[in-house]
């Protein structure tokens, strides 16, 4: 009989925030620099072009020139079409690892400079946000490597919370000189759903174990049956819907076995989980990239604003956030 995926996914009780105290910290920081910046790179994650969205930003760059840089294109299936097709302001699809990417950003941000009468004699600054872990630290030092042939500047890793604190300004190209700022990732400011606390956390953006693994897993189980994307799996699995059984072929593949040779499926979902995390398990999107699925996001954020200021009596709309 075909395989039948389902539908609905369990309850679990999950947080449903990730705002911390140097994410308060970083955002007055960025209006405390605003004054000196050129252009603004916002990082947004392609595996969750949607769900990665700050508005936080929308509120504190104000009308500063703007450019989404949707990261990790290598782990996606975002299609720069569909990047066109939304049609909303300037954006590119980039892999933060990419010297040629990397040149083609510093091309454009010495155009600006050349473009620009009233352009600073200091050189062009730009300013890079970002939700954590969608790759600003990484994308500094492609930029250094491409514009000046240097070594890493910033630290990177895969977790979020690597960057603390707002850097000061890093060469990254000369004649004409460029300079960025190096920013901690801001995590949203209000509650927000199951759908975006999973991905999230499945694509690295909360910390590890902030949502369990075995969640982790069995959402990633959900939306990869949904896409009809068993063969993501194949080589542990054959088509289910019970994460269990995708766990224990997990544990006889990677060899995790606990005491008495029982698959140990503990194990399995804290390497699944991290292989996610990783972009370790192939390339996908978690958001509906459709241009319907914008419009829902939109509405959704507009309701998460108008909760946050009315405290859900939606007495209005909040100012926060400009669609
Ligand atoms: N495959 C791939 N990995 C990337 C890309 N960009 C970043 N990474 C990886 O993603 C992880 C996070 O990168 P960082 O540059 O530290 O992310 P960040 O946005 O600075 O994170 P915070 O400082 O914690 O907010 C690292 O393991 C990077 O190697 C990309 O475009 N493709
Ligand atoms: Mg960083």
């Amino acid at each position: 009989m075909a395989f039948v995926a389902r539908t609905a996914f369990p309850h679990y009780r999950l947080p449903n925030s990730y705002f911390l105290g140097h994410h308060q910290t970083t955002i007055k920081a960025l209006h405390a620099l605003l004054a000196d910046i050129d252009i603004v790179y916002e990082v947004r994650d392609s595996r969750a072009p949607l769900a990665t969205r700050n508005p936080l930003f929308e509120q504190a760059l104000g009308r500063r020139p703007r450019i989404v840089l949707y990261s990790k294109s290598d782990l996606s299936t975002l299609q720069p079409e569909t990047l066109a097709e939304w049609n909303d302001g300037e954006a590119q699809l980039i892999s933060c690892r990419s010297t040629a990417d990397a040149r083609g950003l510093i091309s454009r941000a010495q155009a600006f400079s050349a473009s620009t009468p009233a352009a600073p004699s200091s050189g062009t600054r730009l300013l890079v946000v970002g939700m954590p872990n969608v790759g600003k630290s990484t994308l500094l030092n492609s930029l250094r490597r491409a514009g000046l042939n240097r070594a890493k500047a910033v630290r990177t890793g895969g977790t979020p919370g690597v960057t603390r604190r707002v850097e000061t300004a890093v060469k990254i190209a000369a004649d004409p000189d460029v300079y960025l700022y190096d920013t901690p990732g801001v995590f949203l400011p209000h509650k927000v759903d199951t759908d975006t606390m999973l991905t999230m956390a499945t694509i690295g953006c909360v910390k590890p174990g902030l949502v369990a693994p075995y969640i982790v897993c069995d959402y990633v189980l959900f939306r990869l049956n949904l896409a009809g994307a068993h063969d993501m799996y194949a080589r542990y699995s054959p088509p289910t819907n019970s994460v269990d059984e995708l766990l224990e072929g997990i544990a006889a593949r990677t060899n995790k076995l606990s005491r008495g040779g029982r698959p140990d499926t503990d194990a399995a979902a804290i390497y699944y989980a991290d292989r996610w995390r990783q972009g370790k398990e192939g390339a996908f999107c978690f958001d509906d990239t459709s241009v319907a699925g914008l419009a829902a996001w939109t509405a959704r954020a507009l309701q998460s604003s108008a909760d946050r200021w009315t405290g859900g009596k939606h007495r209005g709309r909040g100012s926060w956030w400009r669609g």
